[in-house]
């Protein structure tokens, strides 16, 4: 029998209980089993083990060998190499309609292709457990009728994102993570996003039994998404409110999004019980957004690299010193457009990262029908779309990725 080696300690990626991978729960397959006194009738019910059979699998009350696993708290199944892959959680976080959804289905579905990172693999953990990211994918990523206008549904602020289960203290609400096994040289590591609803980061919007944003608790990194086309300054340089609107901008919202990024930090310093003068417990890299709409007004390198329309889908990630470059140019573009948010920034994380990207890489237009914006899958160019999270998982994990920390960056 090969040896296994265990992590020391699992955080539950649907509840955040952390707890040893002795303690885990398996899911009973004997069908008298039926009930799970957390989960409710419709479950298998969840039990710790003492009897195993001779392959070392956990035996069920009723004599039923049991490979699959679930959280002590939720008792929610958890993907088995998870007890033995390390888990880095990585928090997205932006206002409604900055472009979240987009982002992570572009990311994950070219993060898929290898073409993203040299010798980095990346694998759905549990399939069922992934079917979000998939559906998001498949709608333009992936369609069947790539030349029919498509576009990702707004993100469900409750429903078939979120599960409930029952503890001792209450009904609880958990978002459904989204989980990969990533995978270079001999690294591993279990990444872990959520695709969460924009409002729940607006300020006051969480509710304590609907715990769908403190992953921020446990989270690795931050990928806080801005779009830049959301600001009134911005949106004036290019040509006004409806045009904006009229190309996937947020032409048509007034946020403060360095609000929201506040909201965010002050969130994970009181899940983690830090003082506000405590520094964060990781690096925040902002993605900004839509680059397609935006990088033409912002210096001639951002426009050359995201030029709308020019037919080129861009996917791998750029070398760190382009990185480097791209962060001064998005840098200046802020100073000019948006200086409180890149001030918030500063304060908050000194060490942040800009990382622009485009999703689609071109607007998408609205329908004759006057319905919502739509693009045709065929037309779909991503730029860059998976660079923020991989300079995310770079800063929590320098070792799998030291071509893109920063201190690789000085020194070139
Ligand atoms: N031009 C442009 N528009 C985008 C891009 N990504 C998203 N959009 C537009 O922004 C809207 C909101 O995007 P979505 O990902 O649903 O935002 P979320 O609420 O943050 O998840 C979409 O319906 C698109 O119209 C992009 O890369 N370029
Ligand atoms: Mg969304």
């Amino acid at each position: 029998m090969s040896t296994r080696s265990l992590v020391s300690s699992i955080n539950c990626p649907h509840c955040w209980t952390e707890f040893q991978p002795a303690q885990v729960r398996f899911i009973s397959e004997h069908e008298a089993l039926r009930g799970d006194a957390v989960l409710g009738d419709a479950e298998q019910m969840r039990f710790l083990p003492s009897r195993f059979d001779a392959r070392g699998r956990a035996l069920d009350p009723f004599g039923a060998p049991c490979t699959r696993m679930a959280c002590v708290r939720c008792h929610l199944e958890l993907p088995p190499a998870l007890v033995e892959i390390p888990q880095t959680i990585v928090s997205v976080v932006g206002a409604p309609a900055c472009g979240k959804s987009v982002m992570l289905a572009a990311a994950s579905f070219s993060l898929r292709s290898g073409l993203v990172v040299e010798g980095m693999h990346y694998l759905d953990a549990d399939t069922s457990l992934n079917d979000l990211t998939v559906e998001l994918e498949s709608s333009l990523f992936r369609s069947t009728t790539p030349d029919t206008p498509a576009m990702i549904a707004k993100t469900d602020l409750s429903g078939r994102l979120y599960r409930s289960f029952r503890s001792e203290d209450g009904v609880w609400t958990a978002p459904k993570p989204q989980l990969f096994e990533i995978a270079r040289g001999s690294a591993r590591r279990m990444l872990c996003l959520y695709d969460n609803a924009g409002e729940h980061f607006l300020p006051g919007r969480e509710s304590a039994q609907e715990p769908v944003t403190r992953h921020l608790g446990v989270s690795r990194a931050l990928v806080f998404v801005v779009d830049p086309t959301q600001d009134q300054r911005v949106v004036e340089r290019l040509g006004g409110r409806d045009a904006v609107s009229a190309t996937g901008g947020g032409g048509t919202v007034e946020q403060r999004q360095d609000l929201v990024l506040i909201e965010a930090a002050n969130r994970v310093r009181r899940l983690r019980g830090l003082s506000t003068r405590d520094p964060l417990p990781f690096r925040i890299v902002i993605a900004l957004a839509k680059a397609d709409l935006w990088a033409p007004i912002a210096s001639p390198e951002l426009a050359d690299a995201f030029r709308a329309g020019l037919g080129r889908t861009s996917v791998a990630v750029p070398r760190g010193e382009v990185l480097a470059r791209v962060h001064a140019a998005s840098s200046r573009f802020l100073e000019e457009l948006m200086p409180e948010l890149l001030a918030t920034a500063r304060a908050l994380d000194p060490g942040f990262r800009l990382v622009p990207f485009s999703g689609l890489g071109k607007p998408p237009t609205r329908d004759a029908g006057g319905g919502g914006l739509r693009i045709r899958p065929q037309d779909v160019r991503p730029i860059w779309p998976a660079a923020p999270l991989v300079v995310a998982i770079s800063e929590a994990e320098p070792a799998m990725f030291p071509e893109y920390s920063v201190r690789e960056q000085r020194a070139s």
